[in-house]
This record gives C-alpha cells, sequence and structure tokens, in this order.
C-alpha cells in the first residue's frame, strides 16, 4: 500500500494543495448531516453511485463520514438485493425533486416507510469506493482501521447481495450480463448509446402538462434531455413501476432493456474488490469465486459487446438484438479489466487517445453524428467516467498514458472549479458549480497514483 501524502507534503505545489482545500470544502458543504448530496441545487437527495465516488474521497478526510454513506446507501438496500439509485431524504420537500418520491411510490420495505427511494439501480461502484476507503485507513490511526473491518463486515454480504441482484434477476439476456431497464441506470442518462432503444419506446408529451421539469427550473435547458427524451423516461419508470419493479420476463414486458458496456464493467470490477474483501475478511474460497465471477462477466462482454468492425464495445439492445452504431465513453470502461485480452485492451487505449476521444475523454465520440458540448452525456467531460478510465490504464500498464490523463483531470478542475461536467473543447464547468464526485475523485487524484494490485505489467 502506497502512504497517503498530506495536501501540504513537500512534493505537493501550491495549487494542489489549494485544490485539496477547496475540494474538501465542497464534501463538507455537500454533507447534511445524514448523507452527502451530489449537488445542493440540482440533486437534494443521495444518489447511490455518487456515493460510492464521495466515499473514495472522504477516505483521505473523513473515513467515518465514508462508511456512514455507504451504511446509509445500503440501509435503503431492497430485499432483492437492489440498491436504489436515489434514497430520499424525508425532510426534503416532494416538488425540491422531479420525478420525486410520489411518483416513484415505492412500497414499505425492511421497516422503512414507503416512498423511502426510488426502484432502479446504478452501477455498482460501492465494492471499489469500500475498498479504496479500507485501503487508506491506516493513514488515519488504529481505530480507523478497526472501524474500517468491521465496516467491511457489515457491508460484505449487502454487496454480495446487490450482485447477486444484477447478475441474476437482471439477466434478462441470458448471456452472463445484467441489464439496465431504463437510461438512469447506467449513469450516463442521455447518452447516444441509448437513442435507438429509445426510439422504441412511447413518449407521451402530456406527462409533462401534469408533472413539472423541477430540473430545467435549476439548470440550462439547452444541456438536459429534451422533453421527448424525458417523457420517455417517465413513461419506462411508470412501466416498471406498474409493474410492482418486477423483473420477470424484462425483455417482453418492458420497452428498454439493454446491456452497457460500463455498467457490466464496474459489475466485474466489483467482484475483483469483492474478492480483496473477502481476502481481508478471512473468506479464500469466497474471494476465488469473486475472482471467476469476474472473468465470466469479462468474457461476457467480451464476447456480447465487442464489434470487430468498430473496434470496440457498444450497448446492445436485448429486445432487438442489435448492437447500437453509437460510441460513447461507456464503450471504454472495459479496460478496467484485467482478464481483458491484450488485442481489446490495446483497441480501447488507441480509442481513447485518438481524436474520436482523447484525454480527458468527452462523454460521447466527439466525430459521431449526435456529439452535442453541453448536452448531458452527449459530448461533455465528466470527471468519474475519466477516473474509471485512468484505473483502466493503470490495469493495463499504462502508466505514463494514466499520470497523463491524472494531471489533465487536476489541470481541469483547478482551472474552471468544481463543476459536475465540462465543456469538451475549452474545459468550462458546466451544470452544477459544487458537484461532490468531481470534489472527491480530486482528492484521490492528488493523492494515490498507485495501480491496483492486480494490474497486469
Ligand atoms: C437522474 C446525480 C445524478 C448522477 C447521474 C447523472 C444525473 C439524474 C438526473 O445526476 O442523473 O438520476 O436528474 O439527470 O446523469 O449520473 O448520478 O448526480
Amino acid at each position: 500500500m502506497h502512504p497517503v501524502p498530506s495536501p501540504t507534503a513537500p512534493d505537493v505545489p501550491e495549487m494542489c494543495a489549494e485544490l485539496w482545500r477547496s475540494a474538501a470544502g465542497v464534501l463538507d458543504a455537500n454533507w447534511t448531516g445524514r448523507h452527502t448530496v451530489p449537488s445542493r441545487t440540482l440533486y437534494p437527495h443521495q444518489w447511490s453511485w455518487d456515493s460510492a465516488f464521495t466515499a473514495i474521497g472522504l477516505a483521505y478526510v473523513n473515513p467515518a463520514r465514508a462508511w456512514r454513506d455507504l451504511r446509509s446507501l445500503f440501509e435503503a438496500q431492497w430485499p432483492d438485493g437492489r440498491v436504489p439509485h436515489i434514497v430520499f431524504d424525508p425532510e426534503i420537500p416532494e416538488d425540491a425533486y422531479f420525478p420525486g418520491p410520489r411518483f416513484w411510490n415505492v412500497p414499505a420495505y425492511n421497516g422503512r416507510p414507503a416512498r423511502g427511494s426510488t426502484g432502479l439501480v446504478h452501477p455498482p461502484m460501492h465494492a471499489l469506493a469500500a475498498w479504496e476507503v479500507y485501503r487508506h485507513a491506516s493513514a488515519h490511526g488504529a481505530d480507523a482501521v478497526q472501524q474500517a473491518r468491521v465496516e467491511l463486515g457489515w457491508l460484505y454480504p449487502r454487496l454480495v447481495a446487490q450482485q447477486e441482484y444484477l447478475g441474476d434477476r437482471r439477466d434478462a439476456g441470458g448471456g452472463g450480463l445484467a441489464s439496465i431497464v431504463h437510461p438512469w441506470e447506467s449513469g450516463l442518462d442521455n447518452s447516444p448509446a441509448w437513442d435507438d432503444a429509445l426510439a422504441t419506446v412511447p413518449a407521451d408529451l402530456r406527462l409533462l402538462d401534469t408533472y413539472h421539469r423541477r430540473d430545467l427550473d435549476v439548470s440550462d435547458v439547452t444541456h438536459r434531455p429534451t422533453d421527448t427524451d424525458y417523457a420517455r423516461y417517465l413513461g419506462l419508470v411508470e412501466n416498471y413501476r406498474d409493474g410492482g419493479y418486477s423483473d420477470t420476463a424484462l425483455a417482453e414486458r418492458h420497452p428498454f432493456v439493454v446491456e452497457c458496456p460500463g455498467f457490466n464493467a464496474v459489475l466485474a470490477t466489483a467482484e475483483l474488490a469483492l474478492a480483496q474483501i473477502a481476502g481481508v475478511l478471512g473468506r479464500p474460497s469466497e474471494a476465488r469465486r469473486h475472482r471467476e465471477h469476474a472473468r465470466g462477466i469479462t468474457a461476457a462482454i467480451s464476447d456480447r459487446l465487442w464489434d470487430p468492425e468498430t473496434d470496440f464495445f457498444h450497448a446492445l439492445d436485448v429486445r432487438s438484438g442489435r448492437r447500437t452504431p453509437a460510441r460513447s465513453v461507456s464503450g471504454l470502461l472495459p479496460l478496467m479489466l484485467p482478464d481483458l485480452d491484450r488485442a481489446r485492451a490495446d483497441a480501447l487505449a488507441e480509442a481513447a487517445g485518438s481524436p474520436r476521444f482523447g484525454l480527458p475523454a468527452p462523454s460521447y465520440d466527439r466525430t459521431g453524428p449526435a456529439f452535442d458540448d453541453r448536452r448531458y452525456w452527449r459530448g461533455p467531460i465528466w470527471v468519474n467516467v475519466n477516473w474509471l478510465l485512468r484505473r483502466g490504464l493503470l490495469v493495463h500498464g499504462r502508466r505514463d498514458d494514466a499520470e497523463r490523463l491524472r494531471q489533465a483531470l487536476v489541470r481541469l478542475v483547478h482551472r474552471n472549479g468544481h463543476y459536475e461536467y465540462f465543456h469538451p473543447e475549452d474545459g468550462g464547468g458546466l451544470g452544477s458549480p459544487a458537484f461532490g464526485w468531481t470534489a472527491a475523485l480530486c482528492l484521490d487524484l492528488l493523492a494515490d497514483r498507485s495501480a491496483p494490485a492486480y494490474a497486469r505489467s
């Protein structure tokens, strides 16, 4: 394990110390006393994969709070193992976010009151986050290490239940990958990767006469999804909700069932983190099983989502059996998997550095027909997917590229602020200005240059 440099360590220039302080300040400002919100203005509840990224940064400045965030999320886990993509804060008024608790109308479960969460999921980033918080605990003393072991013990069966839900109930295509049933589940909501599959989903614009889009009150309309896409999003929620959030016969009953390369790369990475956690907990046979699962998911991603003509991973529409032609940044994320074969890893690293992307990578192919420099996930740069991509470069021994990306991300945030996303040409900050995961991952980018233990040389 590598030592965690303090922000004032001699090898950290003043620019980094300033960035460190501002990043820690954002995490403090977004802490509600119970959990961290992604943004005070736009996202006033707890979001699932945001909490994982936030924990990775809190590992340096407040590990107790990192564990509190993860606990708060997993306390809302459903009995079937799913971890909801939003946990609603009962102290926040219904109209502060749409669609809010009433629209989702989730029944009571596990002693929690009704309407406490959504019924969708997010990429399962939490095992990796838990591992990272544990890994850095020793920098905070013996009590922090002791707490980290207790928290890993509490989380482990819950993390496994999440994997089992995604690997079993969500394997709608039957090929060993998890399907998403809504673009929101990918975390890359408005990506062109969903356009083809969404085109077959009815868009009932009357829904927007009934409901008010709160996102347009607090952000620029030219950045957010169009009304047509939003109407489809709401229709998909209604369909899933009205079926009792059941995953039975999804491909027949639900109009959007898609295998996303980024989501499944995170799913496999979670198995690798669980193997490490199981090792710490003294469960070697479970650790072996997790590594096997990671290999199985990697093989399924390669079999089902790789297009030999484009040398790239593309999302698969399970209902039509077609892969989307769109090249999204999520197609680069299987680079995080150590079992990915050398030829594919080389092709991804090349695509990441090519004019289609370039590092830091935009959210979608710069030369693609749907590229949009402002709209959500259709072009702008997001720090979290670039953090994952950097991890992929490290996993495949591309240390120089990873270091260049690290420095570029740090410069981007230092020059422009802890924004939610960034303009892909001039780097200007876009969206919410004090955004949780940008700040949290900045701390990690400043402090840690180590490669994952399972990285290839
Ligand atoms: C819907 C909170 C979330 C992120 C997603 C991002 C955006 C929500 C929205 O904000 O999604 O969940 O209203 O657009 O796309 O990745 O988790 O930060």
